[in-house]
């Protein structure tokens, strides 16, 4: 199924005018801007091994956390949340990403917490900044840099804080000033193929079940789901070796347990799924220049169900996606 019309078929928005001198306009991409130096942390916060140049340590994890560890992510997960939802008031045309950087660094230092994206090692640099801010067709990894954000921009802000040894991780697509209705649609359906693989992560079930729930319904709406980048288990490291598909993936039979914690962060794209890295080696983009969006929350299994450990302090009950829409 094509959404997009070409470029000489009327637009789909119902103008009468050829897409090309309608919509398509909006679709101009985004390319790279300066970077500016890297921000430095104090030494009073407490930083994970890679912040003054280390590798990321890896070791075997346990999936199924202690009551202790799960007691920490709570509050460190609170705090990423809280991070997030701050930024979907500052958020407006005329913005830089950059501006959005120097909010979460501030924040996470005044919050006692680490920006754990932070000086992350990657294939070539290390990442230079406090959150990932990936506009339009940027599918993630985005890095801020001195881009205005325009009227009808689509920004997906991915912020993960380190605080009392674990992480939280959590992110939103926000809208800048009014954006066309097939940004709505893309985002209201990626919102809600979110909290359909949460609904899917019953204690009991296999793993797949997630990816099974957001293919299904991001499909039904004519979008993609993004391959290249995946959920992931969270605690005392950023990424641990469990791996979320977003698609139906047969062979991950893995059982989902009480005590698990992890992330879903489902990746939707208006045309082909199919990813393109930036020269910077961060920037992922879709391969046709097509618009993306994603939500992430940070998940403890429970013998009822899904938690959101990513829940900001005063919007208990809410579902947390809803901040999007700014
Ligand atoms: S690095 N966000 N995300 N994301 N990495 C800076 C900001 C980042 C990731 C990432 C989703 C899934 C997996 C990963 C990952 C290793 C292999 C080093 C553990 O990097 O698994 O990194
Ligand atoms: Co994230
Ligand atoms: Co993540």
């Amino acid at each position: 199924m094509r959404l997009l019309p070409k470029a000489n078929e009327a637009c789909w928005c119902g103008s009468g005018k050829k897409f090309k001198r309608c919509h398509k306009q909006s679709q101009a991409e985004v390319v790279p801007h300066e970077i500016s130096p890297i921000r430095p942390v104090p030494d009073t916060i407490d930083k994970p091994t890679w912040a003054d140049g280390g590798d990321v340590e890896r070791w075997d994890e346990p999936r199924v956390k202690s009551p202790e560890v799960i007691e920490r992510m709570r509050r460190t997960g609170v705090l990423a949340a809280d991070t997030l939802a701050y930024l979907g008031t500052i958020i407006k045309p005329g913005i830089t990403t950059e501006e959005i950087d120097i909010a979460v660094h501030e924040r996470a230092i005044e919050l006692g917490s680490y920006p754990s994206p932070l000086n992350y090692p990657g294939v070539l640099d290390p990442f230079p900044k406090s959150v990932c801010t990936s506009v339009n067709e940027v599918i993630c990894h985005g890095i801020p840099d001195a881009r205005v954000l325009q009227e009808g921009d689509i920004v997906n802000c991915d912020v993960t804080l380190f605080k009392e040894g674990v992480h939280g991780d959590t992110n939103a697509t926000f809208y800048v000033g009014e954006v066309d209705e097939m940004s709505q649609r893309l985002t209201q359906v990626t919102r809600d193929c979110t909290a359909l693989g949460i609904a899917a992560a019953m204690p009991g079930e296999p793993i797949n079940e997630i990816g099974r729930a957001i293919q299904t319904h991001a499909e039904a709406n004519g979008f993609g789901v993004v391959r290249d980048f995946v959920g992931h288990g969270i605690g005392e490291q950023f990424h641990t070796d469990l791996q979320i598909c977003h698609y139906y993936h047969p062979s991950l039979t893995d059982i989902i347990e009480v005590g698990m914690t992890f992330t879903i962060e489902p990746m939707i794209t208006v045309g082909s799924w199919r990813s393109r890295m930036w020269d910077d080696g961060w920037t992922a983009s879709t391969a046709d220049g097509g618009r993306t969006a994603q939500f992430e929350h940070t998940l403890l299994i429970t013998e009822n169900g899904p938690q959101i450990l990513t829940t900001p302090t005063n919007t208990v009950g809410h579902p947390y996606w809803d901040l999007a829409r700014n």
